[in-house]
């Protein structure tokens, strides 16, 4: 009996060696030229493209009746080829339409004719049939996968916090909430509560998950729902931290150039990514030193003040790349973040940017609960509503520090993208929440 689903190889897996055997390959039309006796196919797959060669009046006929983006599965013999690219091509036996496709699609998955992002990310799921597309999600998972590697070899565990939450855990406005049975509940904004609390018994700890921020913002580098890198450790400082986002972030860069240099070609149009953080290590500027280096650029901006955009932009020019900018002050920083044992108007937090674009921000915590408790009053917040999270300082909880690291960002930078959406596959802003 004729097998209609599986395949023996992937497009990809088309050689030489394989010239006079019979093969069977699963993918999409991607072209087709038909040149009366025979007609030329481009046959695709996640793998990459295959060209086939079909003759004989059945399958010439069915083919004629085929739209391009149509899913086939070909069966026939390898054989060596002529055409530019094409080492080896398939003689087509069997011709098998298993899924046919609408004409005309709402976008050119080929690339040939572009569409704006909006309209490509309606229909999304063709938009990744484009294998530029399709390479940003490999390279995506790629690097969640180096950053596993990272931390575990760094002694974390990769650990799952809810979403579903009873109460705030940044503070703030920016919660989304909804009926919950009786109750009401929130998307959770970030597992900092968690996971600072598990650092008491796991000592340190990782989570990769969304974090929902109902934020009015319309941006290229906002979303209402984003993956974070969380990561927290009992015993080590803020600087530590810094340390070791730097190694996370480092090994990223040069997994992907060692694993994955034919897709990033296809993203970057070069072999590597490009980011100063290969060669040395990432600058680290205190916010006093911004204030300077900004005045120094004509910008006069008070201690306390927070850096806008165009600020940052000025200082993304001076130190080109990734750049940590640490010790703000505590009052621009939330309720946990630690102040400065030499100058309490001075946290120990960081932030590291590209450019203008904040990557991280994290900090060490603060794990004395009478003044987590005070902080938290200072910035209007009632503590009773954090009483589930501050019962934990009582039992015992060490010095620790941590920080979240937004993902979605970080693979703008490494893949050279100006919109957040070009690299999430199905994203949510304040607009749009569907597809
Ligand atoms: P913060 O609120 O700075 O820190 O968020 C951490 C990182 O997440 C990214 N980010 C976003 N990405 C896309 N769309 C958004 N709307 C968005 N907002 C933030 C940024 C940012 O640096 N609990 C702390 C982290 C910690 O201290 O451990 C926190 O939530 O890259």
């Amino acid at each position: 009996m004729v097998d209609h689903i599986h395949r023996s190889h992937f497009a990809s897996q088309l050689n030489e060696t394989l010239v006079g055997q019979n093969v069977s390959i699963g993918g999409w039309i991607e072209d087709a030229r038909d040149i009366g006796k025979l007609a030329f196919l481009i046959i695709r797959d996640i793998t990459g493209t295959v060209q086939a060669i079909v003759t004989g009046h059945d399958n010439l006929q069915l083919l004629k009746s085929t739209p391009r983006q149509s899913i086939v599965m070909i069966s026939g013999f390898v054989q060596n080829s002529k055409a530019k690219g094409f080492p080896v091509e398939l003689k087509v036996e069997v011709l098998n339409v298993l899924s046919r496709s609408t004409h005309p699609l709402p976008i050119d998955p080929t690339g040939r004719v572009e569409s704006a992002i909006d309209k490509r990310l309606d229909s999304r799921a063709l938009d990744l049939r484009n294998p530029k597309v399709a390479a940003i999600f490999s390279l995506r998972s790629e690097a969640l996968q180096i950053i596993k590697e990272s931390l575990h070899s760094k002694r974390f565990i990769e650990v799952n916090t809810p979403k579903i939450i009873g109460s705030a855990s940044e503070g703030g406005a920016n919660l989304f909430s909804f009926p919950y049975f009786k109750k009401k509940a929130y998307l959770a904004q970030s597992p900092q509560l968690y996971k600072e609390q598990l650092t008491l018994a796991l000592d340190r700890v990782f989570e990769i998950g969304p974090y929902f921020r109902a934020e009015n913002s319309h941006t290229v580098r906002h979303l209402t729902e984003f993956i974070s890198v969380d990561i927290e450790a009992a015993f080590l400082d803020y600087e530590d931290i810094m340390d070791i986002i730097e190694e996370v972030i480092r090994d990223v860069a040069l997994g992907l150039n060692e694993r994955c240099s034919s897709i990033l070609q296809l993203v970057t149009d070069s072999k590597k990514i490009v980011t100063s953080i290969h060669k040395s290590r990432i600058d680290r500027l205190t916010y006093e030193q911004c204030l300077e280096e900004l005045a120094r650029e004509g910008e006069k901006l008070e201690f306390g003040d927070d850096l806008s955009d165009a600020s940052l932009r000025k200082l993304g020019e001076i130190h080109q790349g990734f750049y940590f900018i640490m010790d703000w002050p505590l009052k621009l920083k939330p309720f946990y973040i630690h102040e400065r044992e030499d100058n309490s108007k001075l946290s120990k937090s960081f932030d590291l940017q590209y450019g203008y674009l904040e990557i991280v921000s994290g900090g060490r915590r603060q794990h004395d609960s009478s003044k987590i408790r005070a902080r938290l009053i200072e910035q209007g917040l009632d503590p009773a509503n954090f009483s589930e999270h501050l019962k934990a300082f009582d039992w015992g909880m060490p010095p620790h520090s941590g920080c979240g690291l937004g993902f979605d960002r970080l693979m703008m930078t490494l893949t050279n993208s100006q919109n957040i959406r070009d690299v999430v596959l199905y994203p949510r802003d304040t607009d749009r929440i569907i597809p």
